[in-house]
């Protein structure tokens, strides 16, 4: 069963997403982005009784592992191995429901991508060309991908990479940016010729456009189409799909050494080789054959890539499907940042895990519902807690939990049969009829957000049905009436367990151990006789909990240390002041004086008083540093060094007669500058 008239012809569902490098953990902002969705989609259509396969894996090749690597003094197999496995692991917490998660420095990974490479190749797909291409002379290097940064000639961005400018998206070749830098050395590169083979994206341009904005036009996403277009329109540049460097899977020409396929020619063949692994021999109908939907879920900076460079790889081999659509979400903030792992600045999938134990999906719930669908959009935990707070607890769990307790009060614990529909049953069983296609056509197209509404309407309903109808005082004077009340309850929770599984995978096995209800398809929903009269209900367990402000507190508090830590290491000395000549610095009379007294001024929480002997007697310093003193009588005795003749002012009615000299930290603290050892009160600082 599939409501969207585009579905219903395909006997099954190809569905991938994004390969996460594997040179770092998932946070948020891929959940959000890619794996959330895919895993709603992919679980409605099970449930749906389609043929489903979700393929997911670990982009264990690229630049940026061997960054990696080399930064840690370890090799690129030791980064993947460590981030594959915890990306891995994090996601089955997650109930990411892959049919496979795999990984791309697989031999069946590179044996397949090598094949796939050796056939164009023998075809003569590809066009051969040596260039002229930056080369690292220190580093003994060629530059490719994020080897080199530069300006990106569209945006400006001077952190560009060789290949892509992740602010404004655009794919690059290293030889666009300007003032190219290399990530190894630091220095500007040289210009070395070598030979690369080339995809002809410029031939490709006359089919793309009548693939994607023709035929696609008003069904892909317009943030989607639009990058198409513009990219379509500004014309397609042929685009080399290997590389001189050593990690990835080799180049197949006889006599190649020291050559790779480019990390995103290969990594989008993972899709095909897992499917592979997983499905051996009948792995080709979900990949060519036209009965097959193809769906690839990923982040807006990867349009590109799935949109028009896999699609000519498909097209080039000619036995493959094209994607049907390619529903790519922008990009998710945190607390009004972006996030950035290089920065720390994420929410980290396997930190939440241990740190939220059990809130899986209070945190799909919340990607879900804010999901960057249209435009970015922002995370944050006050945001999370009321979404907890407010809608989970507050409404399907009270829901949930009011029903299950008030059966095993009044009927114990069994269906009671219902009486007579009245009026008020027949208007609420009209419209949870409506739920399943509701929600089902905004999954269909991709409006997951505005599914996760619906499906949380549906327990809208339930509650305001529970409260209008008030059972637990109705039992006093109908209880005929109470067990009508309670039996459609019942079946609207039954019916919550199938339709909010796509979303909340843990909470509908637990409503469905509750009711003891037997797995049910999408198809089966919407219905008010899903369990029958007598049929036994287990002890009802709260679904979610309250969420406090201490645990909302310590996760804030987290990022905020991260960025304190960020800020510390970003800092850098200020640029030395303009030159001034000996004699001016002549002028400035700096000596060392004894503390004799030091107490806070009246009314001024900022200011210290300071009783300074100075070899000529004593004087008045006033100096706003109280706040990193609060004890200031413990700096009694001390010796400090002054400015003596600048003019006296008056600070808050105390005149003040020089300056007292300190240094501020990078980390925030204040220390006075005191000679090493004791010297006579008065002498000369020079
Ligand atoms: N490894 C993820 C990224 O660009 C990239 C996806 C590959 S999907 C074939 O963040
Ligand atoms: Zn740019």
């Amino acid at each position: 069963m599939i409501y969207s008239d585009k579905d219903k012809k395909f006997k099954r569902y190809t569905i991938t997403s994004a390969l996460p490098y594997a040179n770092g953990p998932v946070h948020i902002g891929h959940l959000a982005g890619v794996y959330v969705p895919a895993d709603v989609y992919a679980r409605y259509l099970r449930s749906a009784g389609e043929e489903v396969l979700f393929l997911g894996g670990s982009d264990e090749h690229g630049v940026p592992i061997t960054i990696k690597a080399r930064r840690e003094g370890v090799t690129p197999q030791d980064i993947v191995d460590r981030y594959h496995n915890i990306i891995k692991d994090s996601f089955k917490e997650l109930g990411i429901s892959f049919d496979i998660y795999s990984r791309t420095s697989s031999p069946e990974h590179h044996e397949t991508a090598a094949a796939y490479f050796k056939k164009l190749y023998e075809e003569g797909k590809f066009v051969e060309k040596t260039s002229m291409q930056y080369y690292d002379e220190e580093a003994h290097q060629f530059l490719a991908d994020r080897y080199i940064t530069g300006t990106c000639p569209h945006c400006g961005n001077e952190h560009a990479y060789g290949d892509q400018c992740e602010a404004c998206g655009t794919s690059l070749n290293a030889t666009d940016l300007i003032n190219p830098k290399s990530a190894l050395s630091g220095n500007p590169p040289v210009m070395k010729e070598t030979k690369h083979w080339y995809l002809p994206l410029d031939q490709d341009e006359p089919w793309l456009r009548e693939w994607i904005l023709e035929q696609h036009k008003g069904d892909w996403k317009t943030n989607v189409y639009g990058q198409c277009k513009s990219w379509i329109d500004a014309g397609l540049q042929p685009r080399a799909v290997t590389r001189d460097l050593e990690w990835g899977v080799k180049v197949p020409i006889e006599g190649v050494d020291g050559k790779v396929l480019y990390v995103w020619f290969d990594a989008p063949i993972g899709y095909i080789s897992f499917t592979k692994q997983l499905k051996g021999g009948d792995w080709e109908k979900w990949w060519k054959d036209g009965d097959t939907k193809l769906v690839h879920f990923i982040g807006k900076d990867n349009i590109v890539f799935h949109c028009i460079i896999f699609p000519a790889m498909l097209k080039a081999e000619g036995s493959y499907i094209l994607p049907q659509n390619v529903p790519a979400n922008e990009f998710l903030n945190l607390e009004g940042d972006k996030i950035s792992t290089s920065r720390n600045w994420a929410v980290w999938l396997h930190e939440y895990l241990k740190e939220m134990p059990g809130k899986q999906d209070v945190l799909r719930y919340t990607l879900c519902s804010n999901a960057p669908e249209t435009k970015d959009n922002d995370f944050t935990w006050k945001d999370f807690q009321l979404k907890n707070n407010s809608e989970l607890v507050a409404i399907l769990g009270n829901f949930v939990n009011r029903t299950l307790v008030l059966t095993h009060k009044f009927f114990e614990g069994k269906v009671p049969a219902a009486g007579a529909w009245s009026p008020v049953e027949e208007e609420a069983i009209k419209e949870m009829a409506a739920f399943p296609e509701k929600i089902g056509r905004a999954i269909e197209t991709y409006r997951f957000r505005e599914a996760l509404a619906e499906m949380m309407n549906l327990a809208r309903l339930g509650n305001k049905y529970l409260t209008d109808t008030e059972p637990w005082k109705l039992i006093k004077t109908d209880p005929a009436r109470t067990a009508t009340v309670l039996n459609l309850s019942l079946q609207i929770c039954a019916n919550l367990a199938i339709l909010c599984e796509p979303f909340l995978p843990f909470t509908a096995e637990k409503m469905r151990k509750m009711l003891n209800l037997d797995i049910k398809g999408w198809r089966e929903a919407g219905v008010a006789d899903l369990l029958e009269a007598g049929h036994a209900i287990a002890k009802p367990e709260l679904l979610f909990e309250q969420i406090d402000d201490a645990t909302i507190e310590a996760q804030v508090n987290k990022l905020l240390e991260t960025k304190r830590q960020n800020a510390l290491n970003a800092w850098a000395p200020a640029a030395v002041k303009p030159t001034v000549a000996f004699d001016d610095f002549g002028k400035v009379d700096i000596r060392v004086g004894t503390v004799l007294e030091c107490t806070k001024v009246p009314k001024a929480d900022k200011l210290l008083q300071f009783k300074i002997e100075d070899g000529m007697g004593t004087r008045t310093i006033v100096s706003g540093i109280a706040k990193f003193y609060p004890e200031p009588e413990k700096l009694v005795g001390m010796q400090v060094c002054f400015i003596a003749n600048f003019a006296p002012r008056k600070l808050k009615g105390v005149e003040s007669q020089g300056m007292i000299l300190s240094a501020e930290d990078k980390d925030g603290r204040l220390v006075l500058v005191t000679p090493s050892q004791l010297v006579t009160p008065g002498c000369n600082v020079g």
